[in-house]
This record gives C-alpha cells, structure tokens and sequence, in this order.
C-alpha cells in the first residue's frame, strides 16, 4: 500500500501564500469586520510576542515561548468560542488569551513567575498556561465530560502542539472523546517542531490529524496560516460539539518561526533556507495582501493599527513591571496540606531574607 492512501484526511485551503484566492470563499468572507478584527489581533499578537521577548532579554522577564508564525490558529479558534466555552490552552496561545479578555499584562506576569497572572476573574472558567506536554489534552476531555454530564452548552477546546500528538494522554482523551461523543474540539498546531525535533521523526503517520480517526472522530488538516480555512474547519468543529455530535480533531499545519524559547538557539538545528520559505507562507502578510485586494486595507490603516497597539502594549508592560513582587511565602504554600519541616524551615529564612516593595522591574 501506498503512503498516500494512509492518508485519509482532507487539508482545507483557500488562500495561497501570497494571499490570492485559490478556492471559492463561503460567504461569512463578505463580512469586512470579522476579517479586519483577525487582523487586528494578529498583529497585536505579534508585537507583543516582539516585546515579551525583549523584557526576557532584558531581564525583566523569565524564560519565554514566542508564538511567532502560528498567530492565526490561536486568534481565530478563540475568536470562535462563546465566553462559557472553556479554553484548555498550551503555552503558545498569548493571542488567543488576548481574545478571551486576558490582559497582556496577566501573560507577562505568569511568564514573569507571578502565579497571579493566571487567577484573575477575566479567566472565567479557562485553564490556564499549560506548559507540560499533553496532559491538558486529558483536562479538555474532563471538562467537557462534566459540561455533557450536566447539559451545559458549552464546550471545551484544547490546543496543543505537534510534538503533544506523541503522548499517551493525547491517545487517551482522544478515545475517551470518541466513545464518549464529548464535546470538545482539538486543534493540534503543528508548527513542524518538538524543540529540536522535526515532525518528520515524530510519528510514521502521514499526518497528525489521522490520530484522530482511530477515535472514531471527524478529523482534518488545515493550512494554519490561511485565516478563512482555519475559520471554517473550526467553526464546523465547534458547531458539531455544541450541537452533540462529538469531538473533532484539526490538524493545523503552520511554524515556528521563532526559537523553541528564549533558552533555544533553533540556528543550532535548523537551515537558515527552510526558515526563509517558511516565511513566505507566514499568515499576518498573506491576510494583510488579501484586505489590500479587497479594497478594505491601506498603508494609513496599517499605521494608525500599528501605533495603537503599540500604544496598548507600552501600557500593559508598565501595568505588567510595576506589579508589585507576591510574598516569598507563596514560593512554599499552595503545595503541601501540611508542608514537610524542611521546607517550613526555608519558607521562615525566605521571609527573613525578602525585601520588601520589589516589583517586577
Ligand atoms: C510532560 C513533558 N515532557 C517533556 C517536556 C519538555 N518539553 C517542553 S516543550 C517540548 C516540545 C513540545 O513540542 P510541541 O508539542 O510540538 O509544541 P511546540 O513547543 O512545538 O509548540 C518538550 C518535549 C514537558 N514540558 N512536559
């Protein structure tokens, strides 16, 4: 048998690289707003990644994972849930935190290694930054368990990585979802990269949404730097899970056009040639070209977009670095129920030795 006839799933596009249309678009395209807020958020994704990881240079900031290249994937799957749905991120998905109402400031304070960035009520019921491998997979599958157990309408969407898709609880919440017909929908962002691991070696399986299939679950590829596919194969997969008819699995295919984090050097691992071709597909400039055709984007729009977000990160970063420091002591509480005499021990020394008054800076 054949590799291609291994590989039973469709890949949805409708924009080439350079942003013209290579397929007939579904009418929502004529909607000029939901585009241009696409775009919107796209952007100011990117210059906050820009800038997150500057404060991590600068030593303002701690280890720090860019979202660089997959700023379409996030911002269109949370741009598609309803505010009881439950978003059960990874820890590349700043511009889709964004949408769900998350401050800028709230990501840089989590990446900051301030706990408090993560537990304001703006979360709602979202999880938060998950940075272990996969096992938000088995969360979303939980949480969208309980919403069917108690006739909520709401559902539950994972994102999670390339590189996630070779774990058992990725395996395990996919057969639970499908013997269950839970609703949740799994956007898997195959940015081609597990740190220094290209998709390549990861898995035989011609693609990672086929995973999908042997859960019994509806399962597609789509170009993740093609906002309008990405809109329609998630809308679709949103709308099967609201109305009972289970989960879904998408794979969308983008990449890292970044570093792993801040502590990666990817020239170590990766040719200089493969990333350029990656960013001639990259999704900011291909949705920017397509506005531009249809008339509804210019260079003064372009401008005026670029100072205000500007303008709306300068002020987050501030609320963000004069955060005043938490107490030492939530170093050491919050983990034990009754924690172990050593380390009340060096929870008292920790008080003794804190300053007082810090702030983030
Ligand atoms: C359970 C677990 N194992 C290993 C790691 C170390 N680790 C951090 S990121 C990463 C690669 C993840 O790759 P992928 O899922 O493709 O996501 P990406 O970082 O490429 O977006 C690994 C193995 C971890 N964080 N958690």
């Amino acid at each position: 048998m054949k590799q291609k006839e291994l590989n039973p799933i469709p890949i949805y596009r409708y924009l080439d690289a350079e942003g013209e249309v290579i397929e007939r678009l579904p009418g929502w395209t004529e909607d000029k707003d939901i585009l241009l807020g696409y775009y919107r958020n796209m952007v100011l994704g990117r210059q906050a990644d820009a800038k997150a990881v500057a404060l991590q240079r600068t030593g303002q900031m701690g280890t720090y994972p860019s979202c660089l290249g997959q700023e379409a994937i996030s911002t269109v799957t949370c741009a598609l849930m309803k505010k009881e749905d439950v978003l059960v991120p990874y820890y590349r998905d700043h511009p889709g935190l964004m949408v769900r109402g998350i401050p800028l400031s709230d990501i840089l304070l989590y990446w900051g290694g301030d706990e408090r960035g993560s537990s304001g009520d703006h979360w709602g019921k979202d999880f938060p930054n998950c940075v272990p491998i996969a096992t938000q997979a088995c969360h979303a599958a939980g949480v969208a368990a309980a919403l069917k157990i108690r006739q909520d309408s709401g559902i539950a969407v994972c994102a999670l990585g390339d590189g996630a898709t070779s774990k058992g609880d990725f395996l395990e919440a996919l057969n639970l979802a499908g013997a269950w017909q839970l609703p949740v929908v799994f956007v898997i962002n195959n940015n081609q990269w597990a740190i220094s691991v290209p998709r390549r070696i990861q898995s035989g399986a011609p693609t990672l949404a086929q995973k999908g299939v042997s859960a019994g679950l509806p399962s597609y590829q789509v170009d993740g730097n093609d906002v309008i596919a990405l809109h329609e194969v998630i809308n679709e997969a949103i709308g099967r899970a609201r109305s009972g008819k289970g989960a879904t699995v998408i794979e969308a295919i983008s990449y890292r056009l970044g570093d792993h984090t801040t502590a990666d050097d990817a020239s170590r691992y990766r040719s200089s040639d493969e990333l350029q071709q990656a960013w001639g597909k990259e999704p900011i400039k291909r949705l920017r070209t397509f506005l531009h055709h249809r008339g509804w984007w210019d260079e003064q729009q372009e401008q005026a977009l670029i100072k205000d977000v500007s303008q709306q990160i300068e002020q987050e970063v501030q609320n963000y670095l004069n955060t005043p420091l938490p107490p030492v002591k939530d170093l050491f509480d919050y983990h034990y129920a009754n924690m172990p005499p050593a380390l009340q021990q060096q929870k008292q020394e920790a008080e003794l030795r804190a300053a007082g008054g810090q702030s983030h800076e």
